[in-house]
């Protein structure tokens, strides 16, 4: 028989209370493993979550880089809908019919717990065990305790780590707001280091195209005319259009997909020569793949000329342009719908089966980025171009997050 936790949460972001309450319910209880589930995005997104599911996921994931025990499901986001944590139970209980379950929560859990959806279920199938606030439970938490035990029948443990006194919302404001060094203590090096490079709860700052900035737009778009062929020119339009429809589905800046997608490509009219010398001469780095592919360098050129010649110093829309080409592990939701873009703009003839993928682009933005990457893959495959390492990675990381 085996011992297995369960730990649900948000984890918008995931901070060391999470990963220290983990890690003693596997040591104090002598669990076999820990798996954290991170909840689905709400159905209509009411603000509550701030992140989305992929975004939530790639934190988690170095938060417990190199943690023995600690594994993490996705099979909440997978389901769907709401969170409830009666279903996860059911769905882990068929997987460990024979084991024992236990349900791991803070004591600020707890107070509500009653007020959960089938409560008398996962108290039935699992034991809870709670974190607390110091070494022994205090009055209000004991009666708390005893009343649900009196309610369920519950069998109820308690994990005597030490409660640490942070909160995602306090770690979201300070990202807004720029005091990191409030919170530092409190997170992942490494988590911290993806939050800032990702720009993620930072405040959007709102521009609107169409009052303020139309004339900026105008003049963006000439200028690419002179850089770009007539083709190239209407894959342009045609990718910065449909990256801000894509950016309308699902509640991102309209503005970065538009300033995005119309740069995607800026560098892609220059020789390779001239590309692959913009970025030597920055020292910036050229993979061996790259110097294989030069065409590959026009991502990279675009970025830089994007910065130097257009203006641009937003890090999440030059990540977008950087990326557009063999996408990236983890990326962004703009990175990701630069990448869908590009992919199924209406300019777009080939593949086969692209009617379909501009379906589910608007469905399911990351199947349509993993969908995107098996067929260039094949193509590469079939037309014996060399693969760039990351084309691989990339496919990978939302294969398997995707369809595990
Ligand atoms: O610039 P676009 O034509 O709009 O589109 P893009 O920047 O996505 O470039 C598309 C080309 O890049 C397409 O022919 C497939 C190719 N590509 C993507 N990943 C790889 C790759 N080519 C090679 N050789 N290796 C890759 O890993
Ligand atoms: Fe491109
Ligand atoms: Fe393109």
């Amino acid at each position: 028989m085996k011992k297995i936790g369960i730990f649900g949460g948000s984890f918008d972001p995931v901070h060391l209370g999470h990963t220290r309450i983990a890690e003693s319910a596997l040591n104090e209880l002598n669990l076999d493993k820990v798996i954290i589930i991170p909840a689905a995005d709400p159905p209509h997104k009411k603000g509550k979550l701030s992140l989305d599911a992929h975004s939530r996921i790639s934190m988690l994931h170095k938060a417990i880089e190199g943690k023995k025990g600690l594994e993490i499901s996705t099979m909440e986001i997978k389901r769907g809908g709401v969170s409830y944590s009666y279903l996860t139970v059911e769905e882990l209980r068929k997987v460990y019919p024979e084991d024992e379950l236990y349900f791991i929560i803070g004591y600020d859990s707890l107070i509500d717990f009653k007020e959960w959806k089938n409560p008398d279920y996962i108290a039935s199938e699992c034991i809870l065990a709670v974190a607390i606030r110091g070494n022994e439970p205090d009055d209000d938490l004991n009666k708390m305790s005893d009343d649900i035990r009196a309610s369920y029948g519950a069998d109820i443990k308690y994990l005597k780590c030490p409660w640490t006194n942070i909160s995602s919302h306090k770690i979201r404001e300070c990202f807004k707001n720029g005091n990191i060094d409030e919170i530092r203590e409190y997170m992942d090096k490494n988590v911290i280091k993806m939050i800032e490079d990702n720009g993620y709860y930072k405040e959007q700052q709102k521009k609107t195209i169409f009052e303020n900035n139309t004339s900026y737009y105008v003049n963006l778009e000439e200028k690419l005319k002179e850089k770009l062929d007539v083709q190239r020119y209407a894959h342009t339009l045609g990718v910065a259009y449909t990256a801000t429809a894509l950016a309308m589905r699902y509640e991102q800046s309209v503005d970065d997909a538009m300033l995005a997608g119309l740069l995607h490509d800026c560098a892609k009219c220059n020789s390779d020569n001239e590309n692959i010398k913009l970025l030597e001469d920055r020292g910036l780095e050229i993979t061996e793949a790259e110097y294989k592919n030069a065409q590959l360098v026009h991502a990279k050129a675009g970025a830089v000329l994007a910065k130097e010649e257009y203006g641009v110093d937003d890090e999440n829309i030059l990540a977008a342009i950087r990326t557009h080409t063999t996408g990236a592990p983890g990326m962004t939701m703009l990175q990701k719908i630069i990448y869908v873009a590009d992919y199924i703009e209406p300019a777009r003839t080939k593949p086969k089966h692209l009617d379909e993928l501009r379906k589910i682009a608007f469905t399911d933005l990351d199947a349509a980025v993993a969908l995107i990457l098996k067929s260039t893959l094949e193509y590469l495959k079939k037309t014996k171009k060399p693969i760039d390492p990351t084309t691989q990675e990339t496919f990978e990381y939302y294969d398997t997050i995707r369809f595990e």
